[in-house]
């Protein structure tokens, strides 16, 4: 599997290519699905339609990498908090209080969560051999911002002066979040992933202290509970919007792989790379424009870290107005240069 040999450190020429919410809403056919499905969680929950959308992109694009369909907030679900996606709104929560932090309810947790790995077994034996498997799971802290405001937010400002008000209560909420992450990935590798990401979409958004504490210290942990039980399984972290933290993250969390948004500059990226193997990072907005935006975007990723151990993605999601056309024209492309 290429993408494997570029976790494992080769650099590999064109890349493999995936996208970040490569199953969703820019398809017409996971529409159709969605709608079948019912509720959003009722898809993520129903292993045969979960397959069938995960499998749709494979199917279009021919990706070198499926993404288990699921969400990061599954995870809060199994433990007893409620969670709803309204269409076209997002996701909603109850707002965990302080003093419901102790009080998480794990007693069903991978009973709960039993559809997503048996999503995961079919997958594997689903999918074309040379196709990796991704698992994945939120990072505790983006977990922590959503069941703290109930909502996304442009900002997290409620989470972060919930962890500036009350520091030790946060850093329980994310030490547990940690541990339960870490049984969901050991699940989802023992089901069959050949490797997993580790999504902080909000890491972006804190101070140098905060983000060591909050973003780097709980995926560590992660990715040490991992490794014991699997030493050798890649884990890619994407701390979105890390900035000058990106290089500590590698080093303080141990993995395998960084995911850059499209803010990194190259000399940064090169000096990441240097030290292990880089995804990313094309702006969404070059995705969602095509023509000339998009053809040297994908020119200058390949041209800055097509030399090293790259897997070509997004800097983040696809939007749901992408053209699928304009996906085939970045598939091509990558798929037809030459160094
Ligand atoms: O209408 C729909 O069908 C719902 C849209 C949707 C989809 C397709 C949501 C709601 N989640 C997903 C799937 C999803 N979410 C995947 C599937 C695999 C793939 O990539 O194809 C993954 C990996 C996620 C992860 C996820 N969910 C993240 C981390 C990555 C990121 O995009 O930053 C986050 C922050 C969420 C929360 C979430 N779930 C859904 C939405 C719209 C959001 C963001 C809400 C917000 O911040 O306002």
């Amino acid at each position: 599997m290429k993408l494997l040999d570029v976790l494992n450190g080769q650099t590999v020429f064109p890349p493999p290519v995936w996208m970040m919410r490569q199953a969703g809403r820019y398809l017409p056919e996971y529409r159709q699905t969605r709608q079948k499905a019912g509720g959003f969680l009722d898809l993520c929950y129903n292993p045969d339609l979960a397959v069938e959308v995960t499998l749709q992109p494979i199917r279009r694009f021919g990706f070198d990498a499926a993404i288990l369909f699921s969400d990061i907030l599954v995870v809060p679900h199994a433990l007893g908090r409620d969670v709803r996606f309204e269409e076209g709104v997002g996701p909603r929560l109850t707002p965990l209080k302080q003093d419901e932090v102790d009080s998480l309810d794990a007693s069903r947790f991978h009973e709960r969560l039993a559809p997503v790995y048996e999503t995961v077994r079919l997958l594997r034996s689903e999918l074309p051999a040379q196709t990796a498997l991704i698992g994945f799971c939120g990072a505790p802290w983006t977990v922590a911002t959503y069941m703290i405001a109930g909502r996304g937010t442009p900002d997290q400002a409620p989470a972060r002066l919930f962890g500036h008000s009350f520091p030790d209560v946060l850093q329980r909420l994310l030490d547990t979040l940690a541990d339960y992450s870490s049984e969901y990935l050991i699940r989802q590798i023992e089901a069959g992933a050949d490797a997993v990401q580790i999504f902080d979409s909000w890491a972006g958004v804190l101070d140098e202290a905060s983000f060591h504490n909050w973003c780097t210290r709980p995926v560590a942990r992660i990715v040490q509970k991992v490794r014991e039980r699997f030493p050798q399984v890649p884990i890619i972290g994407f701390p979105r919007g890390a900035g000058a933290y990106y290089a500590n993250y590698r080093t303080e969390t141990g993995v395998t792989a960084l995911g850059l948004d499209w803010t990194v500059s190259w000399l940064q990226a090169r000096e990441l790379q240097a030290k292990g193997p880089v995804q990313g990072n094309l702006d969404p907005m070059r995705l969602l424009a095509g023509g000339k935006a998009l053809s040297e975007g994908v020119e200058a990723i390949l041209e800055q870290l097509g030399g090293g151990p790259l897997i070509f993605n997004l800097g983040h999601g696809i939007t749901p107005e992408t053209p699928i056309t304009h996906v085939e024209a970045m598939v091509r492309q990558i798929r037809e240069s030459k160094r």
